[in-house]
């Protein structure tokens, strides 16, 4: 039997799953189970709202939703679930990603998201494994292994 999935990725388009299949080759590397998705919150909102309303129910610790442009996404996801959320801003062809960076860092008094790097998909990879670590010594060993072997280059 697979897995339950720790994580969950979402991503607002395909146009996103280059970028973000970095996310889920660190996740791999760490060891962590995850799902992924692809919704978006202006063309799919009721779809956006059932998996991210379902998603601590269905085992998930940590969220990753990565858009771009007007990236709503990672709040509309955060409105609908008590789990943290890391948002990855895509970069743009118009803007270069300082529309998605915006769109997900500037919300407003009681729904926080985390935020990564414009394209920082390993990061928030990393950064969800670190959140998974703060409960369950496995993930904070691997993340631990992970920090000896960048120190020693
Ligand atoms: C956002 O709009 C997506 O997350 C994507 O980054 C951007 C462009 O989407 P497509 O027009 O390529 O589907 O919703």
């Amino acid at each position: 039997m697979a897995e339950t999935p720790l994580v969950g990725i979402v991503m607002g388009s395909k146009s996103d799953l280059p970028v973000m299949e970095e996310c889920a080759t660190q996740l791999e590397a760490l060891g962590v189970p995850y799902e992924l998705v692809v919704a978006s919150a202006h063309r799919q909102p009721e779809k956006v709202r059932e998996w991210a309303s379902s998603a601590a129910g269905r085992g998930m610790r940590v969220i990753v939703a990565a858009a771009g442009k007007a990236a709503h996404l990672g709040g509309v996801v955060a409105a609908s679930t008590p789990l943290p959320v890391i948002t990855v801003p895509m970069k743009t062809a118009d803007l270069g990603g300082l529309d998605s960076l915006l769109s997900m860092v500037q919300m407003p008094t009681g729904v926080p998201v985390a935020c990564v790097a414009i394209n920082g998909a390993k990061n928030a990879a990393i950064l969800a494994t670190q959140i998974l670590g703060s409960g369950m010594p496995e993930y904070r060993t691997k993340i631990e292994t992970m920090k000896q072997e960048m120190a020693e280059g």
